[in-house]
């Protein structure tokens, strides 16, 4: 039935000069042989580079902007696998790993999931166009990933077409619940539906009615907007003003539309809450504009920036008032804070990323834990290449650790988690040390009904492929002349309510909640 034969292009990652492009693995991230392979899709860069030159060549392009937090849920992913490997669970079956970077762009992962789909065990990468994949086996078994929900919403399409599962630790949009559209989507944090459901709680709880809203424009941002608005509306508390900072113009156009909403934000005096959901790198802008302003409100934070280390930086953070954000539920994270002290001993061959952090660390050398993350993200893997050859020795887990956002940790690793344990059912009455053993889709099948145990609690993922764990409520305070990020308590989604571990965090609670204060009701 095969009527055409895809030859999948090479692409260039120039990062190291002993790393020219001879075929598509050049274009890997990371990877580990196992008879069964696991995919992965992470936005490791934050953005690619487009070249001023014309005309385009149909060439991928470097990429810029490298993200520690991202780069720690590949790890994440990694050790994950090892644990299971290393445990009884799969009785000998070993997981391997392929690990592509997005770079943030659809285009640059769909290169990735086309060589996903390319048939298994080739000698060349060829994706077979058949009418029927019931009995085709391709490269991977299923994928983790992606970061972003733009990027889910597309690999997930194509994915389909052999009902690969696409397991997301990360992309929340609304509209990824919807199975008909995304049969193979499935994803280990709950949809947004429920964090705007949550927020508004809170809001509604403390009696603030009178809030102020601000969010980036994309499908994020606006889907984020309408869920919340529909929702503030159903429990009475009134939007003053909305305002949309632009998630790709230039930095001008971005400081421009960054003063306009602090214009708002100024002049309308009788909002003190303001939530914002907003991509990191805004907030950023935001908050350093807002603290020169010295405006002093209370922030609502969404669960891309509630954990943001890198923002909780900012000098001065502390006059901006009080921030209390949503962020994915997560538990112990003592066995992947082991495994990044252990980082030094693996091996960089096969983890291109690892070998690009240690460059990095040691082309930032000179700079504090503190402008590490400045310094490292102002590199491009082009500026890079004069810098090939030298490894860092030192490799600062203290740095790697402070920079964990442990909601996604826990969902990357939950991901895995999930996949292995429908492995281990799928392979009750089969020989998988053959990889030709099941196809995918018979995996799906699996996924949807697997059962597990998390942290003693049992998940499984709901008729719409969500796994609702819930949130933890964080609230950041000063301690120490320092800002750090604590956990006052865990919204529930099935109670829509909140609960404490214990008192002194549900007084701590409502304390915060009274510091709302001027509070103006309108009928
Ligand atoms: C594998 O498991 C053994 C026994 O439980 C343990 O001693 C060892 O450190 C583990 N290795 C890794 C890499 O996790
Ligand atoms: C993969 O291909 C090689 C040679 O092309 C063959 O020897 C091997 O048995 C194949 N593996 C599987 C699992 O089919
Ligand atoms: C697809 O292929 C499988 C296995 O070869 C077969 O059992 C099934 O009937 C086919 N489905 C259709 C709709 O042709
Ligand atoms: C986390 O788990 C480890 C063992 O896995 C245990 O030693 C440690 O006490 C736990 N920490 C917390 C805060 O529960
Ligand atoms: C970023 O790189 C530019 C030039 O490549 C340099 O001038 C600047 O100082 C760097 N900034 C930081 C924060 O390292
Ligand atoms: C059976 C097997 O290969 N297990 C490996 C899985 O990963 C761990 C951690 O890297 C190795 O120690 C095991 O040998
Ligand atoms: C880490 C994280 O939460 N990322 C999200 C931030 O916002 C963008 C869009 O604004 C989402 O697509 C990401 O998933």
């Amino acid at each position: 039935m095969a009527l055409v034969a895809l030859l999948i292009p090479c692409f260039v990652i120039s990062f190291d000069v002993t790393h020219s492009c001879q075929n598509a693995d050049n274009f890997v991230g990371a990877s580990s042989p196992g008879d069964i392979v696991i995919g992965g899709l992470f936005a490791v860069h934050g953005k690619m580079l487009h070249p001023e030159e014309h005309p385009m060549r149909p060439v991928i392009q470097n990429c810029a902007g490298f993200e520690i937090q991202v780069f720690l849920q590949t790890l994440a992913m990694i050790h994950a696998i090892e644990m299971i490997n290393n445990s009884t669970l799969l009785s000998g079956i070993i997981l391997g790993y392929e690990i592509y970077d997005t770079c943030a762009e659809v285009t640059k992962a769909m290169g990735a999931a086309l060589r996903f789909l390319a048939k298994f065990n080739a000698s060349k990468d060829t994706v077979e166009y058949k009418c029927n994949y019931s009995d085709y086996i391709p490269r991977i078994k299923a994928v983790i990933g992606s970061s972003y929900s733009e990027i889910a919403m597309a690999v997930s399409r194509i994915l389909n077409l052999q009902l690969i599962p696409l397991v997301s630790h990360a992309s929340s949009a609304e509209i990824l619940s919807d199975k008909i559209r995304f049969p193979s989507f499935l994803r280990t944090v709950p949809s947004d539906f429920y964090q705007t459901r949550g927020m508004v709680r809170l809001i509604h709880r403390s009696g603030w009615n009178w809030i102020g809203l601000i969010a980036t424009d994309d499908d994020y941002g606006r889907s984020a907007l309408e869920s919340f608005g529909i929702q503030a509306m159903a429990n009475k508390v009134c939007i003053a003003f909305k305002e949309m900072l632009p998630a790709y113009l230039s930095d001008g156009t971005i400081n421009a539309k960054v003063n306009q909403a602090l214009e708002k934000i100024v002049k309308e005096t009788r909002v003190n809450v303001i939530v914002v959901f907003l991509r990191q790198f805004h907030v950023t802008k935001l908050f350093k504009k807002a603290i020169e302003r010295n405006i002093h409100k209370i922030w609502i934070a969404s669960d891309n920036w509630s954990a943001a280390v890198k923002i909780t930086s900012i000098p001065n953070i502390k006059h901006l008032g009080t921030v209390v954000g949503f962020a994915y539920k997560s538990e112990n994270m003592s066995t992947f804070h082991d495994f990044l002290k252990t980082l030094h001993l693996q091996p960089t061959e096969n983890n291109m990323f690892l070998k690009e952090y240690s460059v990095l660390l040691s082309t930032c050398a000179h700079v504090e834990d503190q402008d590490l993350n400045k310094c490292i993200s102002n590199y491009s893997q082009e500026n890079l290449i004069y810098q090939a050859g030298i490894r860092s020795q030192i490799w600062r887990d203290d740095f790697l650790m402070d920079n964990i956002e442990p909601g996604f940790i826990q969902s990357t690793m939950l991901a895995v988690h999930a996949i292995a344990y429908a492995v281990r059912e799928q392979c009750k009455d089969r020989d998988c040390k053959n990889p030709v053993a099941f196809a995918p889709w018979e995996l799906l099948e699996e996924l949807k009904k697997v059962t597990f145990t998390d942290n003693e609690k049992e998940v499984h993922f709901d008729a719409k492929g969500d796994l609702n764990m819930g949130y933890d409520v964080l609230l950041w305070k000063e301690i120490s002349g320092h800002m750090v990020i604590t956990e006052i308590a865990e919204y529930d989604l099935q109670k829509d309510d909140f609960i404490f571990k214990d008192e002194e965090k549900e007084m701590e609670f409502l304390n915060f909640q009274v510091s709302g204060g001027h509070t103006v009701f309108v009928l």
